[in-house]
């Protein structure tokens, strides 16, 4: 039996994936390496600094930048994001998500937020659903990002329940490994890559009843 729910932000509770993925691909056409979607996909779930990271591994510059300038890099693909938020209104959560959610809430089934984002609680906010959760883990107190298991473990401990316990979403393989690497029930929101090692995979998350989910 599932006690609650913790839901990966980007890709799954809203489209703000795409936001992310244009913010890089400028920050590295500045510096000469071009991206596509395809190389997208292994920066799902990764945090700022490690994203760009693996963006100068891909070009070949890792060596190119000292730590000043890759923060200086990593701040400015962030000020490019935040200004393509601000549009941000309750019509982009992503279909059948609000659905979904407020029926869990009826159902009083606590559900936490396990983001690798730090503009988490400003998204949550800009979309009018910040106070439906019970726990935002603050990526910045974590060791390890995706694929490692902590920020999972951490959003289950603060909404009182074990892993084993916990249903957990994502639109990133390295978040479904995280959730799996903990004995967490792995639900896969796929968009266009398929998700491996995902207990059950969906398109959206109204295709799912939170009863069925819950007797898992
Ligand atoms: C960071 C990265 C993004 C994305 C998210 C996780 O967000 O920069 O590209 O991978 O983590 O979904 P942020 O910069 O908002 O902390
Ligand atoms: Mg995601």
């Amino acid at each position: 039996m599932k006690k609650g729910f913790v839901f990966d932000l980007d890709g799954v509770i809203t489209d703000t994936a795409k936001l992310h993925f244009i913010a890089w691909k400028d920050l590295a056409a500045m510096l000469d390496i071009e991206i596509d979607l395809t190389f997208n996909e292994q920066l799902k779930g990764v945090g700022r600094m490690d994203s760009l990271e693996r963006i100068l591994v891909y070009g070949g510059k890792e060596k190119d930048f000292s730590l000043a300038q890759k923060e200086t890099l990593a701040e400015e693909k962030n000020k490019h994001y935040v200004e393509l938020l601000q549009d941000l209104t309750p019509q982009d959560l992503l279909p059948g998500f609000k659905t979904f959610l407020d029926s869990a809430k009826k159902k009083q089934v606590p559900c936490a937020v396990a983001s690798a984002s730090k503009n988490a609680p400003f998204i949550l906010k800009k979309l009018e659903i910040f106070d439906e959760f019970d726990a935002i883990v603050d990526p910045a107190t974590l060791t390890k990002g995706k694929p490692d298991p902590e920020i999972f473990i951490r959003a289950a401990q603060a909404i009182h329940i074990t892993p084993e316990e916990a249903v957990g979403f994502e639109d990133a393989q390295a978040g479904i490994e995280g959730i799996k690497a903990c004995g967490m029930f792995a639900v896969g929101v796929e968009t266009t890559e398929p998700l491996y090692q995902a207990d059950l995979r969906v398109k959206r998350l109204d295709e799912l009843s939170v009863d069925s989910l819950l007797q898992k």
